[in-house]
């Protein structure tokens, strides 16, 4: 995962492998974002679809979410506003290299 970010806002660049799954959490700041490769299960709310690589979303502010990788890895870039601080301290940098 590489998370650049300014003042009010952050990039995840997240790769998950099949199956992989973030659990439903929730948090103050806004996020959107575009699933880059892939498929991927989101539930956002009350919603849950499998969503193809193209397809953009935007989750509210404290709004319950989730994200598996099915039939395969995905690749997800999601950007927050304002910037997470849990986030911020794994990678303070503007232009994080490619390699993991
Ligand atoms: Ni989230």
């Amino acid at each position: 995962m590489r998370t650049p970010f300014g003042q009010n806002l952050m990039l995840s660049y997240l790769e998950m492998d099949d199956g992989a799954e973030v659990p439903l959490h929730h948090h103050p700041h806004e996020q959107g974002g575009i699933l880059l490769k892939g498929q991927v299960q989101l539930t956002i709310g009350e919603e849950t679809r499998v969503v193809d690589a193209g397809s953009l979303f935007i989750i509210p502010p404290n709004t319950p979410h989730r994200a598996v990788a099915v039939n395969g890895p995905a690749v997800v870039l999601d950007v927050f506003s304002p910037v997470r601080e849990d986030y911020a301290e794994l990678a303070n940098r503007y232009i994080p290299p490619v390699s993991r």
